[in-house]
Parts: structure tokens; sequence; C-alpha cells
């Protein structure tokens, strides 16, 4: 069996996005209604562009599923960019050579991938930078994820997320609504708090301004002992911090508690662990979870509890100092459509990227060729802890 693994490719206004999805256990049941249901999850959120308006992302599946159960070979999918079809894109994105380019773009967008990405590869235009560099390039993420859930599912574990803050407006509601979260439009468990990050991010589109804030994933029922300390690179909070960084526009990452446990005693902030005694739901069990279900670079069995902090994006309507390109001489950005806060669809993508990796650590732990084999390794491992299901 293969490493479970992906590759994605397309850009934001290209024809589409394409992936292929490798170590996927045969025998897994797969639909494409099933990655609709994420990639639209992904697509919502107050404060987006007119382009979610224009895209009802839909991926199809081109190989590695028959009759409706994966088959044990590689998995791909394609997701065309309805807004391609227009005849601007078709022309500024065109495959082939045009008689007429456009103009190459000059003035890069400070914080973006513009400037870097010109001076890397060499190019005198930032169009295809901005292109690659594109969070549309999440969606094809979210499809992947889609697929990781499925596969974990079988095991017993699930996902949520919901919004902590955007902008200076946060909720710090310690009892929370999945359900409630899930139909917010901004993904936040309260509903004054909902009004008042609707009412921010309408105040900053008419500043012509863009918000971040935090988001906070959880993977539930999650199972002991995936990742390890033996190796730096092995270690399970170093591989979803990564994953967590690597979505457009992430500086942040946070395990369980640790921005306040920082500034705690350490008495104060570990999991006691309580005597058989006192187990109530299942063994070995804890009050508390400072540790976001992680110690030691593996997997406790407790949620894991990941946050991440998303700078407001850098396309802002107003235009910003710069310097252009092709003569040096000082200018102003150009503005390229964009979303004023993207914190709600950050979330789901943070999702993906937890299910990416706890699939990818589940199937180095149990293994198997096809989801029985999967699913019977893990029932035997956690019936040898003694665990009930
Ligand atoms: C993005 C700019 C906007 C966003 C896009 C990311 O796209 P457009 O330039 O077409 O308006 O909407 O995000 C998506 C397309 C998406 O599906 O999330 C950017 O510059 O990163």
């Amino acid at each position: 069996m293969n490493k479970f693994r992906f590759l994605t490719s397309g850009e934001s206004h290209g024809k589409g996005l394409i992936t292929i999805i490798e170590g996927l256990p045969a025998g897994l049941p797969i639909t494409e209604l099933q990655i609709r249901e994420q990639l639209a999850r992904r697509q919502q959120g107050y404060g987006r562009g007119k382009r979610q308006q224009i895209e009802t992302d839909f991926a199809e599946i081109m190989s590695g599923v028959r009759y409706g159960k994966s088959i044990g070979s590689p998995v791909s999918l394609l997701i065309k960019n309805a807004d391609r079809d227009n005849a601007n894109w078709n022309h500024r994105m065109s495959i082939e050579e045009v008689d007429v380019p456009e103009l190459p773009m000059t003035t890069p967008r400070p914080g973006h991938a513009d400037l870097i990405g010109t001076q890397k590869f060499n190019l005198n235009d930032i169009r295809p930078i901005l292109e690659r560099a594109s969070a549309r390039e999440t969606t094809a993420r979210v499809a992947v994820g889609a697929v990781a859930k499925l596969l974990l599912a079988e095991i017993g574990v699930t996902f949520v997320s919901r919004v902590l803050t955007i902008g200076t407006v946060t909720d710090d509601s310690s009892k929370i609504n999945w359900g409630n979260v899930e139909s917010s439009p901004v993904h936040v468990n309260s509903s004054e708090i909902e009004k008042k990050m609707i009412a921010a991010i309408d105040d900053a589109k008419d500043k012509h301004d863009t918000l971040g804030g935090i988001f906070e994933v959880r993977a539930l029922g999650s199972p002991i002992g995936l990742g390890s300390y033996s190796q730096w690179d092995t270690r399970m909070d170093g591989l979803i911090a990564q994953a967590m960084l690597s979505i457009n526009a992430v500086k942040g990452v946070e395990i369980g508690d640790a921005w306040k446990s920082a500034s705690s005693l350490g008495s104060t902030v570990q999991d006691i662990i309580l005597p058989k005694s006192q187990w109530k739901k299942r063994l070995w069990e804890r009050v508390t979870n400072f540790a976001g279900g992680i110690e030691g670079g593996m997997t406790n069995g407790q949620d894991i509890v990941v946050r991440a902090a998303i700078k407001p994006i850098s396309t802002v309507t107003q235009k910003l100092p710069t310097a252009d390109i092709s003569s040096g001489e000082a200018s102003s950005s150009f503005y390229e459509r964009s979303d004023t806060c993207v914190v709600p669809a950050a979330a789901i993508i943070g999702e993906a990227m937890l299910a990416i990796v706890m699939a990818q650590e589940a199937l180095l732990k149990f293994g198997g060729d096809h989801v029985d084999e999967f699913t019977r390794n893990f029932n035997n491992y956690t019936d040898s802890l003694g665990i009930k299901k």
C-alpha cells in the first residue's frame, strides 16, 4: 500500500482544478454528492466576493471508483472553474499563444505572493503567480479532505469547526451548539456575536478593507497513538501545524490551550489522569483537555483541538502603495475582485487539512489495502487497549 498523499494542479481562472489521491484503500464507499457537500460548505460564509456566486464547485470523480466504492487505484477528481467560461478569462489564461497578449501586471500587492513569485520564477508578469497562489486551490484540498473524512468515519472519527474571532469580535462561548455553528453565515456559535461579526465585515467592506480572524477545528473520536515522539518529523502536532500553515493567509497555529498555558503554572495546565474508580465513559479518563488531544507528539484519544490565525487577506479594494516591478517607480497596487473576509471558509479548509493529516497517520498506523483490513486492524488495536466502542 502506498502512503495516502495527493497533488493538486490548476489556476484560479484556468480551466479547472485537478487532484490525484494515492494510497486510498479499496472498498470505501464514495459519492460525488458527499464531496459536493464539503465543497458547498467551503463556498459559504458572509464576506466572500462575487466569485462564489459564479461557482457551484463540483468534483467529478474521474478514476479510482467503481460501483460507488474505491478500488485501490489512484482517485482523480476534476473541478471545473465556471468563471473560466467567458471571453476575458479565455484570453487572459489562454493555453495557446495569442496574437495580442494582455499587458503584464506589474504592481504587486504587499503581503501577497506577487512580488516574490516574479523574482523566484523570473517572470515579468504577476498574473501567472497570483493564479496559482490564489486560495482557489483550496477547493481541491477540501475535495481530498472529504475523501479523508469518509475513510476516518469508518473508525469513528468526525470533524467540526467554528469561527472564534473576526477582526476584534470574539466568541467566547463555552457551550457549543454545532448545529447553530453550521447554519451561521459566519460559522459562529453565538447569535449575538454573529450579528457583530457581520457588522464588522460590512464596515470593513465599506472602508475598502479586509478582516482576518481565528478559527477552531476539532477531530472528535480521535484514535490513541497517531504520530510519534521518536523523530521530529513524526510528531502529530508538528504535522498538523504544517498542514494548517499551508492554508493561504494562515499565519499562526495553536494546539489545545497553548497561548494560555504559556503564561500559566505548569501544575495547572496538565490533563490529570484519573484513577479507575473515577472513569465514567472511557478508560484512563481526564477531566480537562488543555493539550488539545496531543501529548508527546501523539494523539492521546481526547478530541484534537486546533486553532489557526488567519491574517486579513492582502487583496484590499483600496490601492496600497507599492513599487512597479518594470520601472522601480512608486505606484499603487492593482485591485482584483476578492473577498472581504474568508475566516468561515478557512475553518472548512482547516477541517479538510486536519482530516488529511489524520488519514495519513491512521493509514500509517493501521494499514490496510481494503477498508475492511483497515478497520479490522483498528479494532484489534483498540480491543488490545481495552477500549470499548
Ligand atoms: C482569491 C481571489 C478571489 C477569491 C478566490 C481567492 O477570486 P477571484 O479573483 O476570482 O474573484 O474568490 O477564492 C476562490 C476563487 C475560491 O474559490 O475560494 C485570491 O486572490 O486568492
